[in-house]
């Protein structure tokens, strides 16, 4: 095939079929000896050759990309999207996006957890696809695959990754990195350690990980980087994750009132057997570290370790004998609410100064700014902290985003999207051709004059089990106003929503559902599976929950120390 009719095939809706890894490296070889110009005039071509509706590739000034994407912020936490929990404490900031462009209300996760959705994101591909199914015994993540950042990269923009990053492996596909890589890659709020480039490794001793990052993105963005180059920037918070540490500028936000614990406080699982088995509910699984208590004295390190994890496997402690029942759990509830939105209110305070530096350095006339964050998360919806399900909370991703002149201010979309979608939608911005790799694609339409509805249906598929939070493995379709899920591995229970008349998901229809509903959805799921590649054997599926596969990359440090 020649270059022109490999770009071709790679970016025509029509050529749907997957490469092999070896054909995506030819992609990035023909990708790469093309300069961005040609690569502009070349989109030019080949959209109008495929698609209809409107081709803008920007002339006069090449769009900027900076992609901020927080850790476990839940849209709910967000006061562009309305709720009562932001409305308390608000997200100014985060806010400006959502005005300056759009905020998008049907965007979801395929398997919400951190280096699975990162590892999606990247690629454009769905776990099954892109091997990185699980955060623990996952493996690391293959760093020669085609991503989104490459493509960017390929085609002469500077690219940079600043923060969390969560995926083993050094980055690939950036000029610049710095990330954290302690406490398993996950960093930690105080004393992180970052890795530079994939070589010099330095511990921050005095600010905050918020601050740090942020700092870095400034100083990336006005000192590090080529001026004479576009720039795609990965601007990644290690906040609001457990064990929700804020910084001590904030500790007395929010001490004069408490928050509303949400309608499902108090869930007790009828009719959802999985959820019914679950260990992630602050009443009974938050632990003494996250609730910030201090060891008692004397204790050697492990100890002391042991007594902050107590309360993880449902272990029953108290602060205060005389707190107890519905009243210590709102006292956790309040604890880790007020820390986790704390968190937050560093994240916005880190997003309001990237903005403002683009508006005072005209840099924000052409440049893309994208807010999100690797999952949803619970704040007390079901009873529970952390993610992981595909119920509504931890399912659905928020997504504002910003860009001049393709952008109308102050829209609102509902346009259904997955985060396989995100990179070809940025490279599709900047008039960059999505590889074929990419099984997502891209929702540019969501904001042009067609306005389309996007997607009719997405699919979900989650792994990890039983660690963390025993949330049975399990896949799902959500289409129209229902959700149906399959949980398969030690169990055979679907469930099955109507989102318009039970938005809490509280009532599962399976049982009572008319059969013809019911193999409607099915088929539509089937067609999903076939659609992506995951139309597997459930013994196979389940086999990839069993399999460990072991971190072979190690800290650059560990690395040295083994060496010697
Ligand atoms: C840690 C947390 C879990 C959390 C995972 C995954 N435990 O292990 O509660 O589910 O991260 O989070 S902790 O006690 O170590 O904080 S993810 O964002 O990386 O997927
Ligand atoms: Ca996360």
């Amino acid at each position: 095939m020649s270059g022109w009719e490999q770009l071709f095939v790679s970016q025509c809706p029509f050529f749907g079929a997957k490469m092999k890894p070896s054909e995506n490296f030819m992609f990035m070889i023909q990708s790469s000896s093309f300069t961005r110009v040609l690569t502009a005039c070349m989109m030019a071509f080949v959209l109008g050759s495929c698609q209809t509706g409107s081709v803008s590739v920007r002339e006069s000034k090449p769009l900027n990309v900076i992609y901020i994407m927080a850790d476990d912020h839940a849209y709910q936490a967000i006061s562009a999207y309305g709720s009562d929990l932001a409305t308390l404490a608000p997200t100014p900031n985060i806010d400006r996006i959502a005005k300056n462009g759009a905020r998008m209300d049907q965007v979801y996760c395929t398997n919400s957890i951190c280096g699975p959705s990162r590892s999606s994101i990247l690629t454009g591909q769905f776990s099954h696809v892109n091997g990185f199914y699980k955060n623990v015994d996952g493996g690391d993540f293959n760093g020669d695959l085609v991503t989104f950042p490459k493509v960017f990269q390929q085609n002469g923009y500077e690219t940079a990754v600043i923060g969390k990053w969560h995926l083993g492996t050094t980055p690939t596909g950036f000029d610049y990195s710095k990330v954290l890589i302690n406490w398993g890659g996950q960093g930690t709020y105080f004393n992180p350690q970052f890795c530079v480039n994939g070589v010099d490794t330095l511990v921050e001793q005095t600010r905050h990980s918020t601050q740090v990052i942020e700092d870095d993105c400034i100083d990336w963005l006005s000192q590090k980087r080529d001026p004479e180059k576009p720039f795609m920037l990965l601007y990644q918070f290690k906040a609001p994750h457990r064990d929700w540490r804020p910084d001590s500028m904030y500790h007395d936000l929010f001490s004069d009132f408490d928050f509303p614990t949400p309608p499902n406080f108090d869930d007790d699982y009828a009719g959802r057997k999985a959820a019914s088995e679950n260990m992630m509910e602050i009443g009974n699984h938050l632990n003494r570290r996250d609730m910030k208590q201090v060891p008692p004295s004397g204790l050697t390190r492990r100890d002391s370790m042991r007594w902050l994890a107590y309360g993880d496997k449902g272990q029953f402690w108290t602060p205060h004998d005389s707190l107890q029942g519905s009243e210590l759990k709102h006292w956790k509830f309040q604890t880790y609410i007020k820390d986790y939105l704390r968190c937050v209110a560093g994240v916005d305070r880190a997003v309001g100064r990237v903005l403002d530096y683009l508006e005072e350095t005209g840099l924000d006339e052409n440049t893309l700014v994208v807010y999100t964050s690797d999952q949803g998360f619970y704040l007390g919806e079901h009873g529970w902290f952390d993610k992981r399900w595909m119920y509504e909370e931890s399912f659905k991703m928020p997504f504002v985003i910003q860009c001049p002149g393709v952008i109308e201010p102050g829209m609102t979309s509902s346009h259904m999207a997955m985060n396989i979608d995100f990179g070809p939608t940025l490279l599709d911005m900047a008039g960059l051709d999505i590889p074929s790799s990419m099984q997502g694609k891209s929702f540019r339409s969501a904001f042009t004059e067609e306005k389309q509805t996007g997607r009719n249906s997405v699919y979900y598929h989650y792994y990890e089990y039983p660690i963390w939070h025993q949330v049975q493995p399990h896949y799902g379709i959500k289409s129209g106003p229902y959700k149906l899920m399959h949980f398969y591995y030690s169990m055979d229970e679907w469930e099955l929503y109507n989102l318009e008349s039970d938005p809490r998901e509280m009532n599962n229809l399976y049982a009572e559902a008319s059969d013809t509903l019911i193999a409607r959805l099915k088929s539509e799921l089937h067609k999903l599976q076939i659609e992506f590649g995951d139309n597997q054997s459930l013994e196979r599926m389940r086999s990839m929950t069993d399999t460990v596969i072991t971190r072979v990359y190690n800290e650059p440090r560990k690395a040295l120390e083994k060496k010697k």
